[in-house]
This record gives C-alpha cells, sequence and structure tokens, in this order.
C-alpha cells in the first residue's frame, strides 16, 4: 500500500512538473533566445536597449535576485508579481 501510494506521488510530481515546463511564460520565451531557460544578460539587453532614464542593467540585476548572472523563470514570475501589484 506504500509503495503505491509513493508512485502516486512520483507520477504527481513528475506530471506538476511537466505542467510547469509547458506552461512557460510567452515573455519569458521571447528574452530567452537560445531556449536553455534562462535569460543572461545579453539575452537581456538585445531586447531592452537602454532609453531614457531606466537602465535596464539595473532592471536585470534587480530581478537577478541570487546574483547568478540569470534571470530564471522563477525570479522573471516574481518580477511580473511584484509589478503587476504596483498597477493600480
Ligand atoms: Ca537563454
Ligand atoms: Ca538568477
Amino acid at each position: 500500500m506504500n509503495k503505491i501510494t509513493l508512485a502516486t506521488l512520483t507520477v504527481a510530481l513528475l506530471l506538476s512538473a511537466a505542467n510547469a515546463a509547458a506552461a512557460t511564460d510567452p515573455d519569458f520565451d521571447r528574452l530567452d533566445t537560445n531556449k536553455d531557460g534562462l535569460i543572461s544578460w545579453p539575452e537581456y539587453a538585445a531586447k531592452n536597449p537602454k532609453s531614457g532614464r531606466l537602465d535596464p542593467r539595473r532592471i536585470f540585476d534587480n530581478v537577478d535576485t541570487n546574483r547568478d548572472g540569470y534571470i530564471d523563470t522563477a525570479e522573471f514570475a516574481e518580477m511580473k508579481r511584484r509589478r503587476d501589484k504596483r498597477k493600480p
């Protein structure tokens, strides 16, 4: 019985992981030009040229909360969540 429960749990976990991967944010996909699942600074800069007083490098560093030099899907989702919260 325990074995069956564990197997069911494993399948459920695998399914949710697959769903998460399938549901990649289209905005993230657009920025991740080499499709490695991470947005690097050159990828970000290519789609976000410096304009006005907004420095894309500062925005990028702000989103890259773990400072590994890449924006992952979790950091991207968090950035969108914060941005949406600021909307009236
Ligand atoms: Ca990439
Ligand atoms: Ca990061």
